[in-house]
């Protein structure tokens, strides 16, 4: 585990399966369409109940780099933010990666939640490099948590130790 706070907020690099986190909301690397596939959206459907997919149908999708929320259904975790990631290839991925990390953030500001954990998005189905993700989800993150945020703590909740050995190293690198 490693820890480092910035202002207020303890930014956090665990291993892990994101569906155990008791933190107020759990990041879905999700699609547009909003329907829960596999990887970490399997998982969450498995384990969270039909409830998360019916309020997914219901907001009916989302854009690529957006982020929108439903409750966590039978999950610890009282929220999921359904956080749309770009398919590797698809064309301008590091911006919208980008987007979908600081839209989830936003999300968890505007309900009032007090702590998050992302999973390293758009990594496993989607194919996006894992050091090029670390380093954009880790940057942007750092740069919100610098602004006006009531977010106290923020977990990335990586799957497997290769993952999370490059998070670490991406970390370092940037000396906070
Ligand atoms: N906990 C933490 N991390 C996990 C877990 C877990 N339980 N399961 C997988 N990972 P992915 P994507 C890691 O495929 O690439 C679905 O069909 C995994 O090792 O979940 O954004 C959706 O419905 C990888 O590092 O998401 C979408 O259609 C990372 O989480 C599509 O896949 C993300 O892998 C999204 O693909």
């Amino acid at each position: 585990m490693v820890e480092v706070q910035i202002n207020k907020t303890v930014l956090e690099l665990i291993q892990g399966d994101i569906t155990e986190q008791g933190t107020d909301a759990i990041v879905n690397a999700a699609n547009a369409a909003l329907q829960l596939g596999g990887g970490v959206a399997g998982a969450i459907r498995r384990k969270g109940g039909p409830k998360i997919q019916e309020e997914c149908n219901k907001i009916g999708g989302t854009f690529v780099g957006g982020a929108v929320i439903t409750t966590g259904g039978n999950l610890k975790a009282r929220y999921v933010i359904h956080a749309v990631g770009p398919r590797w290839g698809e064309g301008n991925e590091d911006e919208k990666l980008r987007n979908a990390t600081l839209n989830s953030l936003k999300v968890a500001d505007q309900n009032g939640l007090k702590s998050i954990s992302f999973p390293a998005i758009s990594t496993g189905i989607f194919g996006f490099p894992v050091k090029r993700a670390s380093e954009i989800m880790l940057k942007t993150t750092i740069e919100y948590l610098k602004g006006k945020t009531g977010l106290q703590k923020v977990a990335f909740v990586l799957f497997d130790t290769d993952t999370l050995k490059v998070f670490k190293d991406t970390l370092e690198k940037m000396k906070i």
